[in-house]
């Protein structure tokens, strides 16, 4: 049965629109102190189910008991992205510019589940994307789906890390694949680009610095001294990922579904419309993931950063708008307007 199980495996992934697939052995992730030390260090910041979900994401068996193997399945989402439109806008990153990859794969690692299911009676199976306690970069790495760059990115030998990943457990063995050797050498573009230093020089990352998380996951003030450094950033970041070596987006087909819808947002806009307004506007969108207010935020800081006075009247009405958080970001990006 394994041998077949490898061959369904990979034929129904391939229909579902994952592009490659590796298997590593479930136990333990081989590098999972690094989680323990991300943890210990205090660089998950305010993600406290990080710390949570701990335990879950140390053995796939946590999961699912029986699990005898680890799929990792990776879809790519990068496409060439629309010019930049100047003016008063912020830039998404490009993994949120299409639908939200999260009900995306979600259903299509349910469809391939039940396709294992069907196929192989007795087979027990556990699946998530993202979201679900699985460690995937950590799986990744250890299934040769790619190596783990200085960028903290699992990325496929000079093709890149434009891709999602997701996982799935099965009770039966199969073979593992091989790790792929790390590929950085010397290069270090990356750490280099960085605009806040959240990536360490000895490798893993300092979230609590990374314009992602700031912009996503963070739910109160920016740090008002990286706020500067966010650029254009509204939504997300991906400039250790532009100037990796290994980077070549547009390799192949990607579901029209990544398409690029939203890669920049007109900032007062999105000052002006209302929580509900915002809301509907994502549906469907991975922007739908942070709150109205954190986005409005951000768009103030970037902004400032763009410091072109046609800002001004937005901001003005911000400041004024009886939110003292959005207050003081609309108040520090009118300090920035040139005349
Ligand atoms: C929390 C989280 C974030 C946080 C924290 C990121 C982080 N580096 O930990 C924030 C919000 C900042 C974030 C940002 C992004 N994320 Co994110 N994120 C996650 C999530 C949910 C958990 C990650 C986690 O466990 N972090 C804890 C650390 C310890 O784990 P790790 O980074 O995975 O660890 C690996 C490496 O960083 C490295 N490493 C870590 N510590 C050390 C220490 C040393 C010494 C060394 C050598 C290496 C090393 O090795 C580990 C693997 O062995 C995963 C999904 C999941 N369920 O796993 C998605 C995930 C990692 N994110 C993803 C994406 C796309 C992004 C962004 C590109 C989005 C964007 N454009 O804005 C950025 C990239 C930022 C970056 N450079 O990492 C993808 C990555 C796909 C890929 N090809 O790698 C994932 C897998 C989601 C998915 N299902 O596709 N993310
Ligand atoms: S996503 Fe941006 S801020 Fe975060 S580590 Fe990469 S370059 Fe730095
Ligand atoms: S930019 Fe260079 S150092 Fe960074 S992940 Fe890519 S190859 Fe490695």
């Amino acid at each position: 049965m394994p041998a077949d199980l490898r061959t369904t495996l990979v034929q129904e992934a391939s229909r579902l629109g994952f592009g490659r697939v590796r298997v590593a052995r479930a136990g333990p992730p081989p590098t999972f102190d690094r989680y323990d030390a991300f943890l210990a260090a205090g660089y998950h910041a305010e993600m406290r189910w990080l710390e949570a979900s701990r335990d879950k994401r140390s053995d796939a068996r946590q999961m699912l008991p029986e699990a005898r193997s680890v799929v990792v399945l990776a879809m790519d989402y990068a496409r060439p992205g629309p010019p930049d439109p100047g003016g008063l806008t912020g830039r998404v990153a490009s993994y949120a510019w299409g639908r939200d990859y999260h009900s995306l794969i979600g259903l299509r690692v349910r469809h391939l589940r039940r396709a294992l299911e069907a196929a192989f009676p007795g087979l027990l199976t556990w699946g998530a994307v993202d979201s679900a306690p699985s460690w995937e970069r950590g799986w990744a790495e250890a299934a040769g789906m790619g190596f783990n760059g200085k960028n903290g990115l699992a990325i496929v030998p000079s093709e890149g890390s434009y891709f999602f990943l997701a996982t799935i457990l099965l009770s039966e063995e199969l073979t593992p694949d091989a790790p792929v050797p790390e590929r950085c050498g010397r290069c270090r573009r990356c750490v280099d680009a960085c605009p806040t230093a959240a990536l360490l020089e000895t490798g893993g990352m300092d979230a609590s610095r990374c314009i992602s998380y700031l912009t996503i996951e963070h739910d109160g003030p920016i740090p008002e001294v990286l706020r500067p450094q966010m650029g254009r950033w509204v939504f997300g970041c991906d400039d250790c990922q532009t100037v990796c070596p290994h980077q070549h987006p547009a390799r192949g087909p990607v579901p029209e579904d990544f398409a690029p819808r939203r890669a920049w947002l007109p900032l007062p806009a999105i000052l002006e419309a209302t929580d509900q307004a915002l809301l509907d506007t994502f549906e469907g969108s991975p922007l739908r993931r942070a709150a109205p207010r954190r986005i409005r935020r951000s768009a103030c800081v970037v902004l400032g950063n763009i410091g072109d006075p046609r800002g001004r009247t937005v901001l003005e009405r911000v400041r004024d708008g009886g939110d003292a958080m959005l207050a003081e970001h609309a108040e520090w990006a009118l300090g920035r307007l040139g005349t």
